[in-house]
């Protein structure tokens, strides 16, 4: 049988192919035009960067190599006796762009708990870090500190020839990938359950050992959530920052270690992956306040309260959705199944059923539905994992499928450096001046 790699492999050549001729052949076709607001409003919408594993449409959602969130919970191989999908499904779609079999996904995890060992210095790096030290600065620095591992470094060192760049790539993203669920559950179990750490099981695949040795849960469905989880927060095309900041250190050619950690950074940042923290956080104060689960009334009156406060209400709105996020619904068909009668789910819902008006009367937001992160916390609390300030490290052990996967193909294509360009305020008004804009 041909491994993942050979697979790969055999993509490498057809897509170079595709890519080098839509340069040359029609590299001057206009496909996005940008205006000032674009420039000091955060790069909207601007089209500059190629992403293959995943596409954003702001009415849909995400597509994962064009397959929707349904689709993929239907279709991805799942573990023995479960309902979802494996994330060792999702990555091997996201770098194949192919629905895999179960025997494939077997073959990844067999591949992943090959290399999943935590080296001792690592685990002394972990171990000399203040606990408390926030999970997300835990895991980009455990992630980082693995750099001198590096395939990609070693081998550039050694003079390796361009043609090489992926393969060094593959070897870099596989070994970490391999390696994040160990990562974060030393964190967690060391900085929350007193340094008792819990083996992993062989039995078990990548997402499922991740609930494993939290040990949190005995549930089955908890390891069910986990592969949900896993997959869906794996990615949402190339712009957004954990995404992007991955793409853009690794187009200087820095290896896996240094780009994810970059990402992973960028993640820990409130108004992206840390939002589903905040969420966990506004809800307890809400629960504070009103004494346990309030009234819609009373659930208006503490967003308003928010919002006056001149805070966002975290978990809604999004810089590109325009409409409820797919990921939220999945895990709200997650919740309705497994937890309907949670006092917590049933807040969860209050708000979905609350916010998106409150949003729209103090008419701000672009987009005043929910987003993946307004629903996570819940879910994980409920099967114990209640330190909520971890959050944010599950969601970076998912995104490091989506953008590594990505990031074998910039080497593989032959992506080069990033250097958008900047102009000053000044450039911007003298422009004005220039370009006088026609009377309205
Ligand atoms: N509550 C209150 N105000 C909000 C809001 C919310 N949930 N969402 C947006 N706004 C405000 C913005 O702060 C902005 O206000 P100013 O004009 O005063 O600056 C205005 O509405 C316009 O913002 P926008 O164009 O609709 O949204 P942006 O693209 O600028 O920002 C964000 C998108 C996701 C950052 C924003 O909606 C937000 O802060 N949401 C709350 C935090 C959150 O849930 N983040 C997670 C997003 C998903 C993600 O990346 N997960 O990792």
């Amino acid at each position: 049988m041909s491994t993942l790699k050979d697979k790969f492999y055999l993509k490498v050549g057809p897509m170079k192919a595709r890519v080098q001729s839509l340069a040359k052949e029609h590299g001057d076709v206009n496909v996005s035009s940008v205006n000032i607001g674009q420039v000091v409003g955060g790069a909207r919408d601007i089209i500059s960067m190629l992403w293959d594993v995943s596409l954003l449409d702001k009415f849909e959602g995400i597509r994962f190599r064009g397959f929707s969130i349904p689709e993929l919970r239907d279709k991805l191989p799942k573990a023995p006796g479960g309902t979802e999908p494996l994330p060792e499904g999702i990555f091997y779609l996201l770098l194949l762009g192919e629905i895999p079999t179960a025997e494939d996904c077997a073959a990844i995890t067999e591949e992943w708990q090959k290399r999943s060992v935590l080296p001792q210095y690592l685990i002394d790096t972990m171990n000399a870090i203040p606990k408390d030290t926030h999970p997300m600065t835990q895991f980009s620095m455990a992630i980082l500190q693995l750099q001198r591992e590096s395939e990609f470094a070693r081998r550039y060192k050694e003079k390796m020839p361009k043609t090489q760049y992926w393969d060094a790539t593959y070897e870099d993203v596989m070994n970490l990938i391999a390696k994040l669920p160990n990562i974060a559950a030393y964190i967690f179990r060391r900085t929350y359950m007193g340094g008792k750490h819990i083996a992993p099981d062989p039995k078990l695949d990548w997402g499922g050992n991740l609930a494993h040795m939290l040990g949190v849960s005995n549930d089955p469905a908890f390891k069910e959530l986990m592969r949900l989880y896993l997959c869906i927060h794996s990615d949402h095309e190339g712009g957004n920052v954990s995404a992007h900041a991955t793409h853009l250190v690794g187009s200087a050619l820095s290896d896996a270690y240094y780009s994810l950690s970059a990402g992973m950074d960028g993640l820990a940042g409130p108004l992206h992956g840390l939002a589903n923290q905040e969420v966990l956080g506004w809800i307890q104060d809400l629960m504070k306040e009103f004494g346990g689960v309030p009234t819609k009334e009373q659930m208006e009156k503490f967003m308003w309260d928010t919002l006056n406060g001149g805070r966002v209400i975290p978990g809604y709105g999004h810089a590109v959705l325009r409409k409820t996020d797919p990921r939220y619904v999945a895990q709200r068909e997650f919740a309705l199944k497994h937890m309907p009668d949670y006092d917590l789910f049933k807040i969860v819902s209050l708000v979905y059923e609350v916010a998106p008006d409150v949003l729209t009367k103090h008419g701000k937001t672009k987009n005043p539905w929910p987003n993946v992160d307004a629903h996570s916390g819940v879910l994980l609390y409920y099967y114990g994992a209640t330190q909520f300030d971890f959050y944010t490290v599950f969601f970076g052990v998912s995104r490091a499928l989506g953008v590594l996967a990505q990031l074998v193909w910039d080497r593989a294509l032959g992506l080069p450096i990033e250097r958008p360009k900047s102009v000053t305020t000044e450039w911007l008004e003298t422009f004005l001046k220039e370009h006088p804009p026609a009377a309205k």
